[in-house]
């Protein structure tokens, strides 16, 4: 009959397979790369499920498609890192409304929490605030004229990290942010970011915060290439995020002086929330992945461990 084939139908190869649409920001830097690695370790075949990862290339208007093409797809769950954070209601509603559960991850959205299941991610204001006691600590009252690269303009990590630093800033007069401009998260943005600073402000600032690695990357060459030293004995103090892998190995050679970790290993996390939905148990709303902050070897601080071999050599990424 009919409802036998379909049910033979509905038993495919692939078998009962969990479906899950994630929307990617995009492969913008190296955090970004290794948090995609670790959703597609994680949603394998062999761990039930079946990813729909969607590289949306720093396009906000390429991830609300994303999202809606999950939608006509039917996921059994859609998760999203968001490359704004405005702009989320209407596309929510329409998973509401088609009754997909939503994950929103590793980024913050500016939607009431009512428009989306749950959220599992890390907390730049925080992270900037550390960066800030590490800076206040180790200048303990000198003088800091600061250049600061922002990562992509409208996303929580930039707008969390600015913040969270500014807080910290407005407590020390003695502190004087020269300029601070949007380097988009990549190595590309951060080197032109710094290039058009060290033409403005060489020769006055002697600290520079970089919102993320690959940024930082790009700021270390231009400062190379102008014959300004940073790091550990150099002129300039070099604060970064994300503590990758890469940032992690400069930070222990001493070249970045502070790099404030924010862990892309989210996925297992998000495996997890959803495994409770699926049994429908219940779940946790919001789930903080934790961070730290590593500092160079030579300085001590309250804020931040610092680097040797072992902490490279046992890092997830
Ligand atoms: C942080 C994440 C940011 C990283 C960048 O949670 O969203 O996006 O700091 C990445 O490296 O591009
Ligand atoms: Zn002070």
């Amino acid at each position: 009959t009919a409802v036998a084939a379909s049910m033979a139908v509905g038993v495919s190869a692939e078998g009962d397979l969990i479906t899950i649409g994630y929307a990617q920001v995009g492969h913008e830097s190296d955090w970004r790369t290794a948090n995609t690695k670790n959703y597609e370790d994680v949603f394998s075949e062999e761990n039930g499920y079946e990813l729909s990862l969607i590289d949306c290339d720093n396009d906000n208007a390429k991830q609300l498609e994303a999202v809606r093409n999950f939608i006509t797809q039917g996921m059994d769950y859609i998760v999203i890192a968001p490359i704004q954070s405005a702009g989320w209601d209407t596309v929510l509603q329409e998973a509401q409304d088609a009754g997909i559960p939503v994950i929103i991850a590793d980024r913050e959205i500016e939607a009431d929490a009512s428009m989306y299941d749950a959220w599992v991610g890390t907390a730049p204001y925080d992270e900037g605030v550390t960066a800030g006691n590490w800076l206040a600590e180790q200048l303990d009252g000198a003088e800091a004229k600061i250049l600061q690269i922002e990562g992509s303009v409208g996303a929580s990590a930039a707008i969390g990290r600015t913040d969270g630093f500014a807080e910290v800033m407005a407590e020390h007069s003695e502190w004087e942010l020269l300029d601070s401009q949007s380097g988009d998260f990549t190595q590309d943005g951060g080197q032109a970011v710094m290039e058009s600073f060290i033409k403005t402000y060489e020769g006055q600032f002697n600290v520079v915060v970089c919102q993320n690695d690959n940024e930082a990357y790009g700021a270390m060459d231009a400062m190379d290439a102008a014959g300004i030293t940073y790091g550990v004995g150099g002129d300039v103090i070099l604060i970064s995020y994300d503590a990758t892998h890469d940032g992690l190995q400069y930070t222990l050679d001493g070249k970045i002086n502070l790099d404030v970790e924010c862990n892309p290993i989210q996925a297992e996390t998000v495996k997890g929330v959803i495994e409770q939905m699926e049994a429908g148990e219940d779940f946790e709303a919001t789930t903080l992945i934790t961070d730290e902050a590593f500092c160079a070897p030579g300085i001590e601080s309250e804020f931040a461990t610092t680097m040797t071999e072992e902490i490279l050599a046992g890092r997830a990424y």
